[in-house]
């Protein structure tokens, strides 16, 4: 793995992603043995509505970073991918070019049940892939409304890609996830969108301003490109760039990667914690007499949880 053999790290991957008991210790050493040489990356969230082009912007954002000698791994947060077993990033054919990059790692969202799963087992991915010697980690969102936290919350910047075209309103973003956005890109800027664009970028822009500054005093710009002809990438990682330069400045960089890893042992705490309070037999056994009392109105959902608890 610390060679950078990326069937290694696929491999120490699967490992992780393993739900089976025996390799639970096996993936928890591993990461622990990764920690040491992890850490050194960017990590990029990227975010959008289905079909803004996400991964057609990964496709070329990526190719663009590897031809700038930098090592660029794609992972991707879907907590629906559970129901079809895959991942839609498994849609390598839209990151042809990226695929056979001998620079580039590609992995699609780790299938789980619960968001929380899936997404420890991208925060931990993260970690092997910068022992592994990748400097830029891009974090795809999938799925609606509910991914775009998890990714934010393991990432150093979070980048919201936006239509040209769509009309005047925030195309249906909800306000928090505009708010949360580091760095906007206008993407599909080419053919006829293009005479769109300048409009579209100073309605966000107006949106933007609504917004309080981030704690280090950052203001979200945007900027334009197509992923289709390659105007603008670049334009997009110089943006990032100054982000991160901003935030490591003001020392936000090192508090949000403290807070983030702060916040992920409280989860993983908690998840363990509710794990083994299910587990419990007792538990098991009055949970249902618990369920059945409420539903005929014996008692209340609060008396129930005082009643398991205490006895
Ligand atoms: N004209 C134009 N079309 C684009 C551009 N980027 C993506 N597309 C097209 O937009 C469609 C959706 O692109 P994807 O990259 O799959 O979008 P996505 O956001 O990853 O979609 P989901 O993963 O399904 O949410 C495809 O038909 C792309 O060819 C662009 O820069 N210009
Ligand atoms: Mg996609």
């Amino acid at each position: 793995l610390r060679g950078g053999d990326r069937s290694a790290l696929a491999q120490a991957v699967t490992l992780i992603e393993s739900r089976k008991p025996e390799d639970e210790r096996s993936g928890r050493e591993l990461i622990d043995a990764a920690l040491a040489f992890s850490g050194a990356s960017v990590r990029i969230g990227i975010t959008g509505v289905p079909g803004v082009g996400k991964s057609t912007f990964i496709e070329a954002f990526g190719s663009m970073l590897t031809g700038l000698g930098r090592k660029v791994a794609v992972l991707a947060v879907d907590p629906s991918s559970s129901l079809s077993g895959g991942s839609v990033l498994g849609d390598k054919s839209r990151m042809g070019r990226l695929a056979v990059d001998p620079n580039a790692f590609i992995r699609p969202s780790p299938a789980g049940k619960s968001l929380g799963g899936v997404t420890r087992r991208t925060r931990e991915s993260i970690l092997l892939c910068e022992a592994a010697g990748f400097d830029t980690v891009l974090v795809e969102t999938v799925g609606v409304g509910q991914s775009e936290l998890a990714v934010h919350s393991m990432t150093d910047c979070f980048l919201l890609l936006m239509l040209a075209g769509a009309g005047d309103e925030l195309q249906g973003i909800k306000r928090g996830i505009v708010e949360m956005a580091d760095v906007v890109a206008i993407t599909k800027v080419d053919g006829e969108n293009v005479n769109r664009a300048k409009v579209a970028r100073q309605q966000v822009e107006n949106a933007l301003w609504l917004y309080p500054p981030s704690p280090s005093g950052w203001r979200a710009k945007a900027v334009l490109c197509s992923a289709l002809t390659g105007m603008g990438i670049e334009g997009v990682w110089s943006q990032v760039s100054e982000f991160l330069d901003h935030e490591r400045q003001s020392g936000e960089f090192d508090r949000r990667r403290t807070s983030q890893v702060n916040a992920w042992f409280r989860e993983a705490l908690e998840a363990r914690v509710l794990d083994r309070f299910y587990a419990e037999p007792h538990v098991q056994e009055r949970l249902a007499f618990l369920e059945e009392r409420i539903r005929i109105g014996a008692i209340s959902p609060r008396s129930a949880v005082e009643s398991l608890l205490t006895g």
